[in-house]
């Protein structure tokens, strides 16, 4: 069976377009081991199709819950695909999550929603330049308003058949450079379509993955180093790097794919 995940950050409008994509064919039940709900439906123009809904988060850290429900769930069951549901009205923040899920290297869709209240927002979002600069199909739509849900559901479809992976989000140098000494450090030890997020993840000191991946102490010996050369480098701490690096990379794209109408009318004035 073919599964396809929803993510998305909570209230970027997930429910609905799990809905909208699954009609009224759905199972609920929990998460083993939590209290956080699952629900499972099949695609409603495919019902060879599973589609998953994950917890609604903000970010693939595991100090919650759904975070570690999310995390484990697109690690080990690999779906074949993720559709992210990112808010258009809230751009900046959802991407924050997008970037995660890239950084797992599972094939993405990314339905860009609520395009219904954008202009009240007063803001435009060029969905073509965002699919570029991103490399992930991007679809806008209003699961409210079921704007577009059958162009999504084509995308899905064609996704699906494709089997594409796309180029991974790439961030400042002297971090890629110690990323890419991490991934030798971990080849073989990890599987290797998410070596980028485990060498991340090691990187932030996330203490799951240092106690999850046995490494000899040579390799940890080199991991720790690579890591305080980064932190004196950028005068930081690991995990701030990684987020300020995925931060500057959505202010990038923000700045080529979104006009703000509000400043720039201001700016004319
Ligand atoms: C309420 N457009 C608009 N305008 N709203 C949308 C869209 C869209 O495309 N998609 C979803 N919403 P969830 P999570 C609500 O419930 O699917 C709205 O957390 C209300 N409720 O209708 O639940 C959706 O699963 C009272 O709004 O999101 C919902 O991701 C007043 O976004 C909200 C106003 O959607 C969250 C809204 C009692």
């Amino acid at each position: 069976m073919t599964v396809i995940a929803l993510a998305g950050n909570p209230n970027s409008g997930k429910t609905t377009l799990f809905n909208r994509l699954t009609g009224s064919n759905q199972y609920v039940g929990n998460w083993p081991g939590v209290t956080v709900e699952r629900k499972e439906g099949k695609l409603k123009n495919d019902k060879s199709v599973i589609v998953q809904d994950l917890p609604g988060i903000y970010s693939l850290s595991p100090y919650t819950a759904e975070e570690v429900v999310t995390r484990k769930y697109l690690l080990d069951d690999v779906p074949s695909l993720v559709v992210d549901t990112v808010d258009a009205t809230n751009i900046e923040r959802n991407l924050y999550l997008t970037l995660q899920l890239m950084e797992t290297g599972v094939p993405l869709v990314l339905a860009l929603n609520m395009i219904d209240v954008l202009k009240k927002h007063g803001r435009k979002v060029n969905v073509k330049k965002l699919s570029y600069m991103l490399s992930v199909p991007v679809v806008g739509v209003s699961a409210l308003k079921r704007t577009n849900i059958d162009k999504l559901e084509s995308e899905i479809e064609r996704s699906l058949n494709k089997k594409e992976r796309y180029p991974i989000p790439e961030y400042d140098e002297r971090l890629e450079a110690a990323l890419e000494m991490i991934c030798a450090d971990i080849q073989g030890l990890v599987p290797s379509e998410s070596v980028r997020w485990y060498a991340i993840k090691f990187f932030e000191r996330d203490e799951r993955v240092w106690n999850e991946i046995k490494l000899d102490a040579t390799r940890k010996e080199d991991i720790e180093h690579v890591i305080e050369t980064a932190e004196k480098l950028f005068e930081d701490n690991s995990d701030s790097i990684v987020v300020n690096a995925r931060y500057e990379y959505i202010a990038r794209i923000i700045n080529m794919c979104v006009i703000d109408e509000k400043n720039f009318t201001m700016s004319m004035s």
